[in-house]
């Protein structure tokens, strides 16, 4: 099935709301309003005897005076903060049937003093597990403001479970149902509510308009959000957004397997896939992709602003050198090649049937940069990436703990597959869709949107912006053009009013890559909701050296560029077009067509 089949065949079960849909447009009648600021009407210290909500505790609550300096976002600028109440809590705590261990919803939220009457669920990224200090990321690189700094009442959450030390701890919570269930929904589900009622306590009202807002899983929260809990907020920011999750992490494992026969061995006694692509073969990559796409946007500027043109100009078997010999950094092997086309074609099984999306060719997948190719494909610090989500938390049943120790090579050998006793990709892949009688919810059920047509957040009025890097190495930007052109097949013209999809050139994961990655996605959607006011471009900046803090620099950004370039990003499938005067480092000098 090819990628855009596959698009309109999942939004066939929802063509039916066509009919009925009312969608933000001159005639719909409807009239957005803004959110009003607001005071707190008793003190910090007060919420300890004055909230009180079902199966909620207040662990901490403390005043915190103005000026503190915390980065501002993931891997963002530290900043000042304002006035703000800090509160720690735990919602549903309990004890699993199944592992005996304690679990609850543990969550942070900050109140500013200075409230703007909005609420910005701060949603979270990877396998969650930490309650990521509350001070509402914007998402991108550098980030010079936040959710806190801009007057948001900011949440944040563990999304029900708490990593645990060691090897494995960041996935064994996947043995209780319940913490899949609330890492998947229900964490948002059962918090939602109550950081309202928090909200309405501390201030005497309840916010005028919610916002939730995250990365990569974060991303993920947000449009599963947008599916189930389409009317309990009005705004939607998704980042590199991993909504088929589970898929992407059997694409990882299938992908080390497709890397292991073209890797030297290691010291032990295992393919050693870091060596299957040196960065000098990547850089190789890269520079044959920029050679063969950049003009295609209209300019040579060191960027491909038309990624999708590229996909039919660069064709690796032709474009790259074979080697007669051993890779130099001239040319790759016919076996590498083989490797590269199979991974951009998409991770298959033995059959042939996906199992995830292509991947785009895009030269900033081949960048060194931690947003790249080589550390989201490989390797972290514990082995191969995503063993540990798919054995416990994706897998029905799990792969027991005794197994997947973590010691020594448990967890390379399970991506190997190592003596046929790991991830088998024809019997194992299935296992993200069953069911048993403890596990009773799939893992494509609870961590997947529900409802692709976001009938909800339609209905409500909301607003989904989606942003993602063309270079984004571990979920395609592929996969969420599928959804946005099924999205679009749904709802038709109309769609641009509640959903659009900004693809950054260049851009890694989230972040880095020879892009312009520092953008403000917060104000853009706070314009849409609350005036009306689409976004028809949104201005990003460069952040090479000397242009912000050494440690917040991208080292990605190419020596060709002004180390400021600021570029417009476009609705897709508009790109920025450079209307043929002026520098082509200024943004103003260029439009979306
Ligand atoms: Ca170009």
């Amino acid at each position: 099935m090819s990628d855009s089949t596959k698009g309109s065949l999942l939004f066939a079960a929802g063509a039916t709301f066509l009919l009925t849909a009312c969608l933000d447009g001159n005639s719909s009648g409807y009239t957005p309003t803004e959110a009003v600021a607001a005071s707190p009407a008793i003190s910090c210290s007060d919420l300890t005897t004055r909230f009180t909500y079902a199966n909620a505790t207040l662990t901490s609550v403390t005043a915190v005076a103005a000026g503190a300096t915390e980065a501002a976002g993931s891997t963002g600028l530290t900043v000042a903060m304002p006035a703000y109440c800090k509160v720690l809590g735990k919602l549903n705590q309990r004890v699993s049937p199944v592992d005996g261990k304690t679990y609850a919803i543990s969550f942070e939220m900050r109140l500013p003093t200075n409230w703007n009457g909005r609420f910005f669920h701060q949603v979270n990224g990877g396998t969650d597990g930490a309650v990521v200090a509350a001070t509402g990321d914007i998402l991108g690189g550098g980030q010079t403001s936040s959710g806190l700094t801009k007057g948001f009442s900011v949440l944040s959450s563990d999304a029900g479970h708490a990593s645990e030390a060691g090897a494995i701890g960041g996935g064994v919570f996947g043995i209780d149902p319940q913490a899949r269930i609330d890492y998947g929904y229900n964490a948002v589900a059962a918090l939602t509510p109550m950081a309202k009622s928090l909200i309405k306590t501390y201030y005497a009202k309840g916010p005028d308009k919610s916002y939730v807002v995250g990365s990569s899983n974060g991303g993920r929260h947000a449009m599963v959000a947008a599916s189930r809990f389409g009317d309990q907020y009005d705004g939607f920011l998704a980042g590199s957004p991993g909504f088929n999750l589970p898929k992407a992490a059997v694409a990882q494992l299938w992908g080390v397997q497709q890397y292991a026969p073209i890797s030297a061995m290691g010291s032990n006694a295992r393919p050693d896939i870091t060596t299957s692509f040196t960065v000098a073969d990547t850089k190789l990559v890269s520079d044959k992709i920029l050679a063969k796409c950049d003009a295609l946007d209209g300019l040579v500027d060191n960027t491909v602003s038309d990624v999708i043109a590229c996909q039919s100009a660069f064709n690796i078997a032709t474009d790259v050198p074979t080697c007669s010999g051993s890779p130099d950094g001239t040319c790759l092997t016919s076996a590498q090649k083989t490797v590269l086309a199979a991974v951009h074609a998409g991770a298959k099984n033995s059959a042939g049937a996906a199992l995830y999306s292509k991947f785009l060719w895009d030269e900033g997948i081949y960048n060194t940069s931690s947003s790249g190719f080589r550390t989201w494909k490989f390797l972290n610090s514990t082995g191969p990436r995503d063993p540990l989500a798919v054995a416990f938390i994706f897998m029905t049943p799990p792969v027991s703990p005794t197994v997947l120790s973590g010691a020594g090579t448990t967890l390379l050998d399970f991506a190997l597959n190592y003596n046929g006793l790991g991830f088998s990709v024809d019997n194992d892949a299935p296992k993200i869709s069953a069911t048993n009688s403890t596990y009773t919810e799939s893992s494509m059920s609870f961590m997947t949107p529900p409802d692709l047509t976001m009938a909800k957040m339609v209905a409500n009025h909301g607003k989904m912006i989606l942003v993602q890097g063309a270079a984004d190495p571990i979920f395609s930007v592929q996969d969420t053009i599928n959804w946005y052109e099924g999205f679009k097949t749904n709802y038709g013209t109309s769609a641009t009013d509640s959903a659009r999809l900004f693809i950054v050139p260049g851009m890694g994961h989230s972040r880095g890559g020879p892009a312009t990655d520092q953008y403000d996605m917060v104000d853009a959607l706070v314009n849409w909701v609350e005036k009306g006011i689409a976004p028809s471009s949104v201005t990003a900046k460069a952040r090479g050296t000397g242009t912000i803090a050494a440690s917040s620099a991208n080292a990605d950004v190419p020596a060709s560029w002004s180390p400021s370039r600021t570029r417009i990003l476009c609705p897709y499938p508009a790109i920025a077009k450079y209307k043929g005067t002026g520098s082509i480092e200024d943004a103003a000098n260029f439009s979306c067509q």
